[in-house]
């Protein structure tokens, strides 16, 4: 169990296409394992491999409530079988692009098949923030950022922002 490190963008790593997972192993899940950490520590309720640089499709989530139990979940190869026509505005931030939010709209539901943490197939159909988070995630593994479903304007404010913020921390 480890806290690593979480990218931030403008980082071409970020941008990289996730490598789908061929077998659920005690390698694999290691790395479930520092991702829920590192996600908890940050806190966040959602993180993809590829924020801390391993360009492979796993994401973790956790959607309870505050007060309520941890309740973490993992997703191997996630894909969206079937998203709603219906759409939901949410608020969206990423730990990889801190200290900034903006709404976006997506599919308010949508059913994912993944491999869980055990390596067993399973099917999961999903509204709310829940469904939002997970194809927040899903766009990670393809490279995409929430604000990259922003406009062109309010996308390059935010991140010139976070470029002048990296030149004064040096990270
Ligand atoms: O912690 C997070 N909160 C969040 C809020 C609204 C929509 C999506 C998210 S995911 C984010 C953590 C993160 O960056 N995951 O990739
Ligand atoms: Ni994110």
């Amino acid at each position: 169990m480890a806290i690593r490190q979480i990218l931030t963008a403008p980082d071409p790593r970020l941008k990289q296409k996730s490598k789908t997972v061929d077998a659920v192993d005690d390698g694999l899940r290691r790395l479930m394992d520092d991702m829920l950490d590192t996600m908890y520590d940050a806190p966040g309720i959602g993180l993809a491999a590829v924020q801390l640089g391993v360009p492979k499709r796993v994401v973790v989530m956790d959607v309870s409530r505050e007060g309520e139990p941890a309740a973490p979940q993992h997703f191997v190869n996630p894909e969206i079988l079937w998203a709603s026509d219906e759409l939901a505005t949410y608020e969206e931030g990423c730990l990889s692009v801190p200290e900034h939010y903006a709404d976006v709209a997506r599919p308010a539901r949508c059913r994912v098949r993944f491999l869980d943490y055990q390596g067993e197939i399973r099917e999961l159909e999903a509204d709310g923030l829940m469904a939002t988070c997970l194809q927040h995630e899903i766009d990670h593994l393809e490279g995409v950022l929430f604000v990259d479903h922003l406009s062109t304007v309010k996308r390059s404010m935010i991140l010139r922002k976070l470029t002048k913020q990296k030149r004064l921390t040096g990270v």
